[in-house]
């Protein structure tokens, strides 16, 4: 399996129009991003299979790991390396099965008993946060700081996805708590110029 480190940029074609998922997908792999999620809560399934296609082939390209969020059907349809789960989707278990043992699996977590249910039901990695406060998910909950990610790191062993409003400005407090993985979307997709934006936050990771 692909090492679960580095800049994760999940893509989000709500937030501007016009920016694709697939070119903001491009840009982030071009400039240093290591994971790649397709996000969409919205569009058909025709149209997430196709792009999840596209993506697929990037991520491919660029030797990046293609993560889909929520959509079990379509990571098996495109041979994604994986899938995000949220606590309210198919559990863990089922997902497993379906994916089958290779695959990676990614589940949101809120809280440390969360987590370590997690982990003990064979996630590959867990995405905790809001870090903090963010507009791109306004049901994300309360906000968590940076030093909760300390405190899961006592609790768990599989790595730790960082996300919510986390940037150029905070990152730094964020890869300070040993998180393995630091997740953005706003900080990528809003940026002027997401591959610059992209190319500068690997530098704050490389730094590390
Ligand atoms: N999940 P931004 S926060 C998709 O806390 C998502 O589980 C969150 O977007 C969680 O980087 C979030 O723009 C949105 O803040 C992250």
């Amino acid at each position: 399996m692909k090492e679960l480190k580095g800049l994760y940029v999940i893509t989000d074609e709500t937030l501007i129009e016009g920016r694709k998922h697939k070119t903001i997908a491009e840009k982030a792999l071009k400039a240093g991003a290591k994971i790649i999620q397709l996000r969409d809560k919205y569009c058909s399934d025709l149209y997430f299979f196709k792009t999840a296609r596209r993506i697929k082939e990037l991520c491919d390209k660029y030797n990046g790991i293609f993560i889909i969020n929520d959509r079990i059907h379509i990571a098996m349809a495109v041979d994604a390396d994986g899938v995000n789960i949220g606590q309210n989707d198919l559990p863990l278990p089922q997902v497993r099965k379906l994916l089958g043992p290779d695959k990676i699996i990614g589940v949101t977590c809120k809280s440390v008993d969360d987590a370590v249910l997690a982990e003990k039901q064979g996630a590959d990695y867990l995405g905790v946060g809001p870090i903090f406060s963010t507009q791109t998910k306004l049901d994300a909950g309360a906000v968590i700081g940076p030093d909760f990610i300390k405190e899961l790191k006592e609790n768990v062993g599989i790595p730790i996805a960082a996300i919510g409003g986390i940037n150029e400005r905070n990152i730094d407090s964020v890869v300070k708590t040993g998180a393995d993985m630091i997740c953005v979307i706003s900080a990528v997709v809003c940026a002027e110029d997401p591959e610059q934006a992209t190319l500068d936050l690997v530098s704050k990771l490389i730094k590390k």
